[in-house]
């Protein structure tokens, strides 16, 4: 079993890949770790930058060895916001603390006649403790709910309604969700490139 540093302090994340790669044992991003850079205008840029700050940290602070250091940059992508918020998403509105007041914010954005297509993407880093880091991909696509709906998951899950479905990501269970959504993807990529 290989023992991956989580580099990420988002909760919603951990969980789900708590359940998304059980074949990893997963050690938390400590609490008194530094804040990780995010500073580039693409997802696998902001995931590189997380996974390889990270493993620069532990190598001189880790209290444990590990395998290597995994990094998720990810983002809700609405075609009529260009490609909003995307990889700002975590830093979507921040005068408003909830996601419940941020998701309606965003769909209070889109006119009635808005195209209403959008995509979650998601880029894992994973930068082995000796070793060339490397990223894997996934994204899935669907549309924008008319009103937030559903208290599973996290962020915009329920504002996202994926293609194939009738409901968002807020009312569908986990392991829908994890079947078919980018960080499900991206996951099984990940495993296939670890193999
Ligand atoms: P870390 O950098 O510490 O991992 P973060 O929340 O800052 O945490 P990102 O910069 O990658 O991470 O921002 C991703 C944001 O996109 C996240 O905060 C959510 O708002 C949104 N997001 C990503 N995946 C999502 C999902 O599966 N469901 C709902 N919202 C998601």
């Amino acid at each position: 079993m290989l023992n991956v540093l989580l580099a990420s302090r988002n909760a919603g994340k951990l969980r789900e890949f708590a359940e998304l790669l059980p074949v990893f044992r997963l050690v938390p991003w400590p609490a008194e770790a530094p804040e990780l850079p995010e500073t580039g205008a693409f997802f696998q840029d902001n995931a590189l930058q997380k996974a390889e700050a990270a493993r620069t940290w532990w190598l001189a602070h880790g209290t444990e060895p590990v395998d290597g250091v995994l990094a998720d940059d990810s983002g809700l992508c609405v075609d009529a916001l260009w490609g909003g918020p995307g990889v700002l998403s975590a830093r979507f509105a921040p005068e408003l603390p909830s996601y419940h007041d941020k998701n309606r914010r965003l769909l209070a954005m889109l006119p009635d006649s808005a195209d209403r297509c959008a995509r979650f993407v998601c880029v894992l880093a994973f930068a082995p403790m000796q070793g060339e880091p490397f990223t894997v991909a996934g994204a899935v696509e669907g549309s924008l709910a008319s009103d937030p709906c559903g208290e599973h998951g996290f962020g915009y899950d329920p504002i996202f309604i994926p293609d194939g479905h009738d409901h968002t990501f807020g009312e569908l269970p986990a392991e829908v969700k994890h079947a078919l959504s980018h960080r499900g993807r991206a996951c099984v990529a990940l495993r296939e490139r670890l193999a």
